[in-house]
């Protein structure tokens, strides 16, 4: 397709994804383009898990090292683990079929911070990268790629792979060209300059990806859909919780700690967050900003309507009918959406230049506040930390918002005592639950404690909290986070042995 593939010489390079995918060594290291479930490549992985499974069948090993931006999709993440070709995988994974390898212990992986990704590659904690495979949009007659739907860690992946294989997905709307923002200033220490971003729209960049003509081995052309989830529109309980926060913002404004405008938005996907953006569409606030990881359903509502001015993040999330809708209407948005490498739309300094509202989701809280995002019971990872640590330690505020319960009622999501910690006290400031919201902001421990218990427990489970506490202000070995260590994991632990945290 000459308007996909402008440049002559390259054009030269387009072959199969069989013939791709054998270009990917036993043993190797991989980078690929894709984040949540955008822009991830799609032929060349099927190819490879095919090749890996015929391998298998003959007695030997093909296994990669997969790093990617963050989650994928089935045609990536769900193919190579199915024939279980992922040795080591890292930084983020929502693929069930993966998960079910790391959790049986077959497959190694490394959750790490989405910002620390790539300048950790160029320092070369990685080791080297063999293979680099993007996805994109387009490649300009200058032989520069366009990323598609995401740009994830596709930068850093071309800039340091040894070989580099381009699928060209023209399912990808021709309009995404123009609509990304790749900043080529980034360096190591002691070398870093100040990034020239002070405001969520700030173009910084050029719009498309430099790659070395001399490194692209293969060129495969696909037309395929991104994994795009399914809406389900907002239940009860994720309208109570956005509720509760849009009470919270009013009073922040009213107070002159927030402009009416508030302050640019970070906020996940799925039920609760889908909910938020609901409760912003319908409520008092204008002009709206995000400088966010994923642009979801909600935010190109809000997009559209104006409720929201731009929105800039490295990924879409869409369900099947948003991508549609966006797909058919992608030059009204070019000029309200910036999608940028994860190393700036996750940057600990931007985050706190602009001094983001997070808005995250969590597996469990203690009683005090620290936060478990990532592993249920204390040992089995749910998806990863992704970018919540990037924007809950440096945000302007940090929410956490979660329903009060888990499976029907069977699991407390707040505990005594988190069976694993991802963000600590001094991260969460705000927690959120269909319940009420507890403004943890200038509290000790103990007051955290009483204002977390009243506030966002579920009633099931408050009485048993308001008991542990008390016996532990009396009994704990020290007074500052009272604890009782043999049993501030008993309710995990019953939950195991009886499949429910209820006595
Ligand atoms: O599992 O689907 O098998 O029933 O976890 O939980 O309630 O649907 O909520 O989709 O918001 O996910 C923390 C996982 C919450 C997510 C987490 C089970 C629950 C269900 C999902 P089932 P819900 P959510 C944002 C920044 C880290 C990454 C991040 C996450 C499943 O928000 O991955 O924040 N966060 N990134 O049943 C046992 C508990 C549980 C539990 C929930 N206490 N015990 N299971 N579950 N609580 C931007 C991006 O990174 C995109």
């Amino acid at each position: 397709d000459h308007t996909r593939i402008r440049n002559a010489a390259l054009r030269a390079k387009i072959t199969t994804a069989e013939q791709a995918a054998s270009l990917v060594r036993p043993g190797s290291t991989v980078g690929t383009s894709g984040f949540t479930g955008a822009g991830y490549p799609k032929a060349v992985p099927q190819a490879l898990a095919a090749l890996m499974e015929r391998e298998h069948a003959k007695g030997n090993e093909y296994r990669i090292r997969l790093l990617t931006g963050a989650s994928t999709g089935p045609e990536l993440d769900g193919a190579l683990a199915k024939v279980n070709g992922i040795s080591f995988r890292m930084p983020y994974n929502s693929d069930p079929g993966l998960r079910a390898r790391i959790n049986k212990g077959e497959t190694e992986y490394l959750d790490m911070h989405l910002s620390h990704v790539a300048p950790m590659a160029w320092a070369g904690f990685f080791g080297e990268i063999d293979t680099a495979i993007i996805e994109a949009t387009a490649i300009r007659e200058d032989g520069s790629i366009v990323p598609s739907s995401s740009v994830g860690n596709s930068k850093t992946w071309l800039d340091t792979a040894k070989q580099v294989i381009i699928e060209v997905n023209s399912w990808q709307d021709a309009a995404l060209e123009g609509m990304h923002d790749i900043w080529y200033g980034a360096a190591l220490p002691p070398h870093r300059q100040p990034i020239p971003l002070l405001r969520p729209d700030d173009r910084i960049g050029g719009t498309s990806l430099k790659v070395d003509p001399a490194k692209i081995v293969a060129i495969v052309e696909t037309n395929a859909p991104d994994r795009n989830a399914p809406f389900s529109p907002p239940d009860e309980t994720a309208r109570g919780i956005a509720g509760h926060l849009m009470e919270f913002f009013r009073h922040e404004v009213k107070m002159g700690r927030l402009p009416p405008s508030l302050l640019p938005l970070q906020s996940g996907v799925g039920n609760v967050a889908n909910a938020v953006m609901g409760g912003l569409e319908e409520g008092p606030f204008n002009d709206l900003t995000a400088y966010t990881e994923v642009i979801q359903d909600g935010m190109l509502g809000m997009l559209e309507t104006g409720k929201m001015r731009v929105a800039s993040a490295t990924a879409f999330s869409l369900s099947p009918e948003a991508a549609e809708s966006l797909n058919a209407r992608m030059r009204e948005f070019q000029k309200k959406i910036i999608l940028r490498p994860q190393d700036i739309s996750n940057h600990p300094g931007l985050i706190r230049r602009l001094g983001c509202i997070a808005m995250n989701g969590l597996i469990e809280s203690d009683i005090y506040g620290n936060v478990n995002s990532t592993q249920i019971m204390g040992s089995k990872i749910q998806n990863g930390i992704g970018g919540s640590g990037d924007f809950a330690r440096n945000a302007y505020i940090s929410v956490f918002m979660t329903p009060s319960t888990a499976k029907g009622g069977k699991i407390s999501a707040i505990v005594p005592m988190a069976s694993h910690v991802d963000h600590i006290t001094q991260d969460s400031q705000v927690l959120v639950t269909e319940q009420g919201l507890a403004d943890l902001r200038g509290l000790s421990p103990k007051q955290r404690a009483e204002v977390i218990i009243a506030n966002c427990a579920h009633p099931d489970y408050r009485p048993m909290l308001q008991d542990y506490y008390k016996r532990a202000r009396a009994g704990s070995f020290g007074q500052q986070s009272p604890h009782l260590l043999n049993e501030a994991l008993s309710w995990h632990q019953r939950f195991i042995d009886t499949g429910s945290m209820m006595p």
